[in-house]
């Protein structure tokens, strides 16, 4: 959009003025960072509002993606970017002898998620809007976001995250919208006059869902979506039933806080009022939409996709069959028709501890209409696949199963597509934890890799990098990131390589700055930068990377003075606050670095930096700076992984197991340009399906490995309780659930590759450079165009302007 330095100017001055009444040279921070916020809100309205009026004018189809997290991160920045204002700002407030880069840290980062599944979201949301797509996110407006970690005394503590403190910005609330959810009570149903039956209801609670709306620029595109995040309070009309604060609260907290769990599912009824609480006022606004409208019900598939973002949102099934049936009076086949047309499901995981399994006495008491519904779905599925099937089959897909909901299975049988996130994860859904269901429709299977946003996670990040590639190849690759394909052919190039290796070691500068400032460590620029950025999971074996450092650490002590490159290993990880191994792992951790990073005899050969508070910003700080990405799940446990790919398109270099997307990057940029090490995926199968895995044995074998485990032990490593003892016994005693022992040989061999490639500062740009240059087809923006042709059958609206 057009606006002059000098109108930006007059106008942020006016802005602020009318928000505090003085002069901004007198705002703190988070008021100048306000008023600037709410006056980059005001130039994104006129296109909030032309896009919405666009799609209802021309009623194109609109998807709903529905999830319990979003992870948008900072806003400002992105925003003025997309709308092709980021330099002007900048330059008005430098003439104003502001900062932008200070004022934009005085934004608080939104944690409503807890990793991987969240900022895919978000991402998606960025796609959408920016390849002029109707997509609306539809998730909760949690008022503490993911705790806040901090470290007292190398353990993990969670205070909370009040995000809203400083108020929000971006969100507008919405009144107009608002919808009524009702929770437990009696129901039944009687006839009405024209023969229909009728839910009655008695002694329910109401909740008033309350939506906040945030716009979701796209980029240069004057598109702008909309990101609906629903909010509970008590109906304006029952204020008066309730006496007390007391009485209130069991209405307020259905959005108090996001569940810090994303690995292990408790089946909380907190948790499940809030799933339902989402979907409800989700699926109510969206019907609505179509009675203002007057669109005949039956359309409802051409008119609308809702998406289920892991099985959290699965109630979208018979939420939609209970106002289809209740509301609009639809029979149960025309109801059911739409809604399998309607909606379609995303699969997450492969952790069978992370499915979600309702107990059937509570969801029949919190959502007694619903229930009565999954209830019918599940009698009709039964009754349909049992001749054709069997018992066998039929018995293992149900919905009901021993006493429980199972909502992958209804999320399966009410959608008509059904995705995994790699092609190696949706292998496994078809092969193994969705078998079944494959043979009954494997029409619905397909896969979906994911994707990252590079305008986020790399123009936004790592600036001096894209201002490299503009230099080389031009501007192109920004709107077709296909075109980054084009920097390969600069490989051999000496300048473009030595110039790429300033721009890594001017990044890991400023990271280095950084350490120093929060961390009080002193890191030495030209060390080898290596990255593991993930919440902390056994799977994901943040214990195989400690256990090579320590590996590393007994070796520099043994020969202190033989020749080694330098390393600095980066953290980043939070542990789900009841995860006891997990946080055990955190603390080790932590020891150890406070052992390395302060012996004499190791200095810059050796350094552990683990963050605190790993979210999206920090992120946005790291990962420029990496040089090697640690991807070193046991293979089949990471269904996708995302970070691989932002590290990969900042130039890391890959040190992988083959899992999830490690094995696409690996199959773009070529085996020579990353590092594979470790069981794969066919081989951990077997050596579960045989049980012949011997961890003691490998303890006892390998003189190297035991001396390290040993290490746990010995009080090598200060300051610990018994969790050496416990990560000890966990590997050696209890026989090592992940597989780590096992990689351990490999992992430390394909690290030594690592060091000796980093000796080659030439041959390690190239290999960088190569990964840059094959990062694109992990754009979101490629993701979102399958999801849209394949699943959801959207077009980009900006085409059709264009004609
Ligand atoms: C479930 C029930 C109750 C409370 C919380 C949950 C829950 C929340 C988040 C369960 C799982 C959650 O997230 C899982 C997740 O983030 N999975 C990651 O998804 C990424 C995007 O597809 C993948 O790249 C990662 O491999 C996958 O681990």
């Amino acid at each position: 959009m057009e606006v002059t330095v000098k109108q930006f100017v007059k106008e942020f001055k006016q802005q602020f003025q009318s928000m505090y009444a003085y002069s901004y040279e007198e705002g703190s921070n988070e008021q100048l960072y306000n008023a600037l916020g709410l006056l980059v809100k005001n130039y994104i309205s006129s296109y909030w509002k032309e896009t919405r009026e666009k799609y209802i004018k021309n009623s194109v189809k609109q998807v709903y993606y529905f999830s319990m997290e979003f992870l948008p991160g900072r806003q400002l920045r992105s925003n003025a970017y997309n709308l092709g204002l980021l330099d002007v700002v900048k330059e008005g407030l430098s003439e104003l002898e502001l900062s932008f880069d200070q004022l934009a840290e005085a934004e608080a980062d939104p944690a409503l998620g807890n990793g991987g599944l969240g900022r895919l979201a978000s991402c998606f949301m960025d796609s959408l809007a920016s390849l002029g797509m109707a997509g609306n996110g539809n998730g909760i407006r949690y008022q503490y976001g993911l705790f806040r970690q901090k470290f007292v005394d190398g353990y993990q503590v969670e205070l909370p995250e009040n995000w809203l403190r400083y108020r929000n910005v971006w969100e507008t609330r919405n009144d107009k919208s608002t919808c009524m959810v009702r929770f437990g009570g009696n129901v039944w149903l009687e006839e009405n006059h024209q023969g229909h039956l009728v839910p009655h209801y008695e002694n329910t609670l109401n909740v008033l869902a309350v939506p906040y709306d945030t716009p979701m620029v796209g980029y240069r595109n004057d598109t702008v979506n909309n990101l609906r995040l629903w909010s509970a309070e008590i109906p304006v009309e029952e204020e008066a039933n309730y006496h007390t604060i007391e009485e209130t609260e069991p209405i307020k907290e259905i959005t108090q806080v996001l569940y810090p769990d994303d690995s292990n599912y408790e089946g909380r009824l907190l948790r499940l009022k809030q799933e339902y609480f989402m979907v409800s006022a989700g699926v109510q606004s969206i019907i609505r939409h179509f009675r203002k409208y007057n669109v005949p019900r039956k359309n409802i598939p051409d008119k609308v996709a809702i998406h289920i973002n892991d099985t959290h949102p699965a109630l979208v099934v018979p939420e939609l069959m209970r106002i289809l049936i209740d509301e609009e009076h639809l029979s149960w086949e025309q109801a059911w028709e739409i809604t399998f047309k309607t909606c379609s499901y995303t699969n997450h995981t492969i952790l069978r501890e992370a499915l979600e399994k309702w107990p059937i006495d509570m969801m029949k008491e919190l959502l007694p209409r619903i229930y009565m519904i999954i209830e019918e779905i599940n009698n009709r599925f039964v009754e349909n696949t049992l001749p054709l099937y069997g018992e066998r089959i039929t018995w293992q897909t149900a919905i009901l199963q021993n006493g429980v909901v199972n909502m992958a299975h209804l999320a399966v049988i009410g959608s008509h597509s059904v995705n995994g996130v790699a092609k190696l994860h949706t292998d496994i859904l078809m092969n193994d934890v969705l078998k079944d269901f494959f043979e009954l429709y494997p029409e619905r299977f397909n896969n979906k890799t994911n994707g990252i946003t590079q305008r986020r996670w790399v123009h936004l990040a790592n600036p001096e990098l894209t201002k490299l590639i503009d230099e080389k190849i031009g501007e192109n690759w920004k709107l077709t990131p296909s075109e980054l394909k084009v920097f390969k052919g600069f490989e051999k190039d000496k300048d473009t390589l030595n110039k790429l290796t300033d721009v890594k070691l001017k990044n890991k500068k400023r990271l280095a700055d950084y350490i120093k400032e929060v961390k009080g460590i002193t890191v030495d620029p030209n060390a080898l930068f290596d990255v593991q950025i993930k919440r902390l999971h056994a799977y994901k074996r943040q214990h195989l990377n400690l256990l090579h450092i320590l590996h590393r650490y007994l070796e520099i002590k043994a020969d202190p003075s033989a020749d080694y490159v330098p390393r600095v290993f980066i953290f980043g990880a939070k542990a789900a606050p009841s995860y006891h191994y997990a946080k055990q792992i955190i603390k080790v951790i932590n020891s150890l670095a406070d052992l390395v990073n302060n012996d004499p005899d190791v200095g810059d050969k050796l350094k552990i930096v683990f963050f605190e508070n790993y979210g999206v910003s920090l992120a946005e700080k790291i990962i420029p700076a990496a040089d090697i990405s640690e991807q070193i799940s046991l293979a089949s446990m990471e269904a996708s992984g995302t970070s691989n790919m932002k590290l990969m398109a900042n130039g890391a270099l890959t040190l992988a197991t083959l899992d999830g997307a490690n094995i696409e990057i690996k199959d773009f940029v070529g085996e020579e340009n990353l590092f594979v090490f470790g069981l794969s995926s066919k081989e951990v199968y077997e050596l579960k399906a045989n049980q012949s895995y011997q961890a003691r044995e490998l303890y006892e074998s390998n003189p190297k490995l035991k001396n390290v485990l040993d290490a746990l032990t010995s009080g090598t490593i200060p300051n610990l309780q018994d969790e050496g003892y416990a990560l000890f016994d966990s590997l050696v005693n209890f026989n090592d659930e992940y597989f780590v022992l096992k990689d351990f040989a490999s992992y430390v061999e394909a690290q030594n590759k690592v060091d000796d490639l980093y000796k080659d500062q030439n041959e390690w740009a190239r290999k960088s450079l190569l990964n840059i240059a094959s990062s694109a087809p992990f754009s979101a923006d490629y993701t979102i165009q399958r999801y849209a042709d394949d699943i959801w059958k959207v077009r980009s609206c900006v085409e059709e302007d264009e004609g």
